[in-house]
């Protein structure tokens, strides 16, 4: 019966694994008889995490480099990537909402990523893979004596753990750690690695030092980008396209409250980003100005590059004038004291509100995702300085062919001498 149940399951695997298996098309050396057994049978599977403090969008840009590392892996052998269940951000603070253990589909098109790499969210490795086991954990860290004098040099090492990795061994000498909240989840032997340079400098380690199934690399934002602003780059990164309902939303509001749909502002949108190419400038953006403004810890740290509300309202205005627009879109994360001063300070300013249900349905994640959705949107967009918020939606009108002008503009401080405006990254096809 048991025989008979794997059988089934390796039989499902293989027929499945054209539609669902993306693997499969990008693996050179498959032969007639991997197809038959089913590459689910036979791919390794690469796991990451982040560390714990960072934030949601600078997490996004830490997947870009992992794919990169991936399909560096893929030209030798059948690899898939997990996707880190999202979870436990210090950012997402709303009470009462379930914001652990959140798949991708919730925030992200499954399908587009698999257009780029073959991916498969946690569940489905846990399935695939036969139990909650992670092989090997690699914690990456730096080097414990620092950069060394003279020339760059890309390296990686096995070393001691510089500090004690967050794993502990339980009685029967499993690792147990944070594992993306799922507790059943075991390690079978954790080391650190010590790394410098970019995402594919560990790949001979995954592919020649060890032969365990499923490999994680935590602390993988240590990870510099393969190539930043190459091809690969920008197919990863336009890959990450937003889900259908938290778009739907977005547009919905778009429509009912900025009088921007995507025929009347030129938008050509395309739900298959392999299918999208729009030339720069090509969309005209909604009839608003789109501000984000990046308050909390930015605040409090008393930055030279981050605006009162004064200041800030005061350059909303001229831009308002500037550009001929009567509507401005405020996304914020500032705290309810802020906010109030802020709609005091500008009265007129529209922003997406979720009810109680939809705060549960989408979660702060999703929320934030509609800001960004809405921002990218606008004829014209400033944010804040160095907030990888703000930089998402600087790619995001850059895929959807705004005129960069628009895009790369920033609040400045209210002290702030020389106010250095953000660079333009273009899309390279
Ligand atoms: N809804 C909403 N949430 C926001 C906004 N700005 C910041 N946030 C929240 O605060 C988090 C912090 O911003 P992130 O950019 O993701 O965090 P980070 O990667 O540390 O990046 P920095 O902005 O550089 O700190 C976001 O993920 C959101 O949860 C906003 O305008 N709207
Ligand atoms: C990988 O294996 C090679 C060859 O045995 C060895 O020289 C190297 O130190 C190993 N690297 C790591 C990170 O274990
Ligand atoms: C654990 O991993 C280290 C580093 O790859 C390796 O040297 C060691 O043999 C592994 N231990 C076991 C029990 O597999
Ligand atoms: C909405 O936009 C259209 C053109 O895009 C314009 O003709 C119409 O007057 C606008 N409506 C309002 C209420 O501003």
């Amino acid at each position: 019966m048991a025989a008979l149940g794997v059988l089934c399951l390796l039989l499902g695997a293989a027929t499945r694994v054209p539609a669902s298996a993306p693997g499969a098309e990008f693996w050179p050396g498959q032969t007639a008889a991997d197809i038959l057994t089913g590459v689910a049978a036979r791919r390794r599977y690469l796991l990451y995490d982040v560390n714990p403090p960072e934030g949601f969008n600078l997490r996004r840009d830490v997947y870009v480099r992992v794919a990169s590392l991936l399909k560096t892996l893929l030209r030798s052998e059948p690899w898939a990537l997990v996707l880190p269940p999202w979870g436990r951000l210090y950012h997402w603070q709303s009470p009462h909402v379930r914001q652990r253990r959140v798949p991708w589909a919730h925030f992200f098109h499954v399908p587009g990523l698999r257009r780029d790499i073959p991916v498969l969210e946690h569940d489905e490795f846990v399935a695939e893979s036969g139990g909650p086991f992670v092989d090997q954990v690699y914690v990456l860290q730096g080097y414990a004596e620092g950069w060394q004098e003279g020339a760059w040099e890309e390296k990686v090492d096995a070393r001691p753990c510089i500090e004690p990795p967050p794993y502990s061994q339980d009685k029967h000498e499993y690792f147990r750690g944070w594992f993306w909240g799922y507790e059943e989840t075991r390690g079978l032997n954790v080391s650190c690695l010590s790394v410098q340079g970019s995402a594919s400098v560990v790949a001979p380690v995954l592919l020649r030092n060890t032969s365990a199934r499923s490999v994680m690399l935590d602390r993988a934002e240590n990870l510099l980008h393969d190539h930043y602003g190459g091809k690969e780059y920008w197919d990863t990164r336009r890959s990450m396209v937003f889900a259908r309902h938290l778009r739907a939303v977005g547009d919905e509001f778009r429509s009912r409250v900025l009088n921007s749909t995507d025929e009347a502002d030129g938008f050509l949108f395309e739900e298959d980003w392999t299918r999208m190419k729009v030339p720069l400038g090509s969309a005209r953006g909604g009839p608003y100005l789109a501000v984000h403004l990046r308050r909390k810890d930015f605040v409090w740290g008393h930055r030279k590059d981050v605006p009162s509300l004064e200041g800030a309202v005061r350059q909303i205005r001229s831009l308002l004038r500037s550009h001929g627009l009567a509507s401005v879109f405020v996304a914020t994360d500032a705290e309810s004291g802020e906010l109030e001063e802020l709609r005091r300070l500008l009265p007129e300013m529209l922003r997406f509100e979720p009810t109680r249900e939809q705060l549960q349905l989408y979660k702060d994640g999703g929320v934030a995702i509609i800001d960004q959705w809405v921002c990218a949107h606008a004829r014209v967009f400033i944010g804040t300085a160095v907030s990888t918020f703000s930089f998402r939606i600087h790619e995001e009108r850059e895929i959807l062919g705004l005129d960069p002008k628009t895009t790369y503009n920033r609040f400045c401080g209210d002290e702030e001498g020389v106010c250095e405006q953000p660079t333009h990254w273009r899309v390279t096809f």
